[in-house]
């Protein structure tokens, strides 16, 4: 494909490929099924020597969230984050409004220890993480930009490929649909004061570069990423379960839209959220042609702390019932009758 001829190989990929080789060989001589879980937001650098970027909302809570639940239903997890977004486990102590600090107390004899009244709660998840530690089943492989997300979904996949059916994609990262291709990339900082314009010069196609000032106007003019997730079903990973996302905000859209993925890319499923009810209702959209939502009823959508309001739910506050307890089960469901009755891209829901 062009765009791996025209941008470049990451720095870090060769090191994450030798880490995912020995995790993928590792499960698959236990016969073990695999998960690549992508997560977060992807960001599309306007310079070389990045001081600006554009960047998505994403905190990566889709991700961390399905990734532990596919540990718990079994499967083993690449997890391509997004650097410093959330992270499976650590994510229920990361956030802003769950510091890990809040969680901690001073004992009599002056040490520091859990506060006792989360001792319970802190103790499962920590046990979940060391047992995903132990058994070695959750590979945490970070991206920053676009073209980091690019280079590794497809190594990634080539990768899994002697995985067959027994390996998943789930693609839960907001992916920019926009990008600076790198022969219209400028090196250094965008100056936007007029007097020093000039001294940029233009990128190495001959054309202006794609982030330019014009006057006191920066002017961003990008290029479409190209479609992977067609490649990734034709040709990275004709054998696996492809299951992505659509997001949209017009709920008169998502259906629609939802359709028309599946239909263009010829995968497994796709599940529809909108962006502010997407932590307690989903659509399924499957190759069967089945649909049905996945809805947290509404008393369940908000905790009950104080300072929660359901008008609230699915945006910043965190709901009674995760939907991705839910949504992974689904999936699995979905992924053993495709493994147990091959692969008709007929999955009945
Ligand atoms: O990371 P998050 O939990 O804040 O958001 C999750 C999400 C909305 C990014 C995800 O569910 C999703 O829809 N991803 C695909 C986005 C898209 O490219 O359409």
């Amino acid at each position: 494909m062009e765009y791996f001829e025209n941008n470049p190989r990451p720095a870090s990929l060769d090191s994450h490929i030798a880490l995912a080789r020995a995790f993928i060989d590792q499960h698959a001589e236990q016969n073990r099924r695999v998960a690549l879980v992508t997560s977060g937001g992807t960001t599309v650098p306007l310079e070389n020597q990045t001081v600006r970027f554009i960047d998505n909302f994403s905190a990566g809570t889709r991700g961390a969230t399905s990734a532990e639940y596919f540990l718990e239903s079994g499967y083993a997890v690449i997890f391509l984050h997004r650097q410093f977004s959330l992270l499976p486990y650590a994510r229920h102590y990361s956030h802003s409004t769950n510091c890990f600090l809040d969680y901690m107390a001073f004992s009599s004899s002056g040490g520091v220890v859990i506060d006792t009244e989360y001792q319970h709660q802190m103790g499962d998840v920590l046990a979940k993480y060391k047992k995903a530690k132990h058994d070695n089943t959750l590979l945490l492989l970070p991206f920053t930009t676009v073209n980091e997300y690019l280079w590794h979904l497809r190594d990634l996949a080539m990768l899994m490929q002697p995985l067959g059916p027994n390996s998943l994609f789930y693609l839960a990262a907001a992916v920019s649909d926009f990008f600076v291709p790198a022969d219209r990339m400028v090196e250094h900082k965008i100056q936007s004061s007029e007097e020093f314009h000039s001294q940029q010069p233009n990128g190495n196609s001959g054309e202006p570069p794609a982030a330019h000032m014009e006057g006191k106007r920066l002017i961003i003019d990008l290029d479409p990423v190209p479609k992977f997730l067609k490649l990734l079903v034709d040709k990275w990973a004709p054998h696996s379960m492809i299951i992505s996302f659509k997001l949209e905000t017009d709920p008169s859209m998502l259906a629609e839209k939802s359709r028309y993925a599946l239909k263009k890319y010829s995968h497994h499923l796709v599940i529809g959220n909108l962006l502010n009810t997407r932590k307690w209702e989903v659509l399924f959209v499957s190759a069967g042609g089945g649909e049905k939502w996945l809805r947290v009823p509404a008393n369940r959508r908000t905790k009950s702390v104080s300072g929660s309001r359901p008008e609230d739910a699915g945006k910043d506050s965190e709901p009674a019932v995760e939907i991705e307890s839910w949504i992974v089960p689904e999936i699995e469901k979905l992924h053993t009758q495709m493994i147990e009755n091959g692969d008709p891209r007929e999955l009945a829901l």
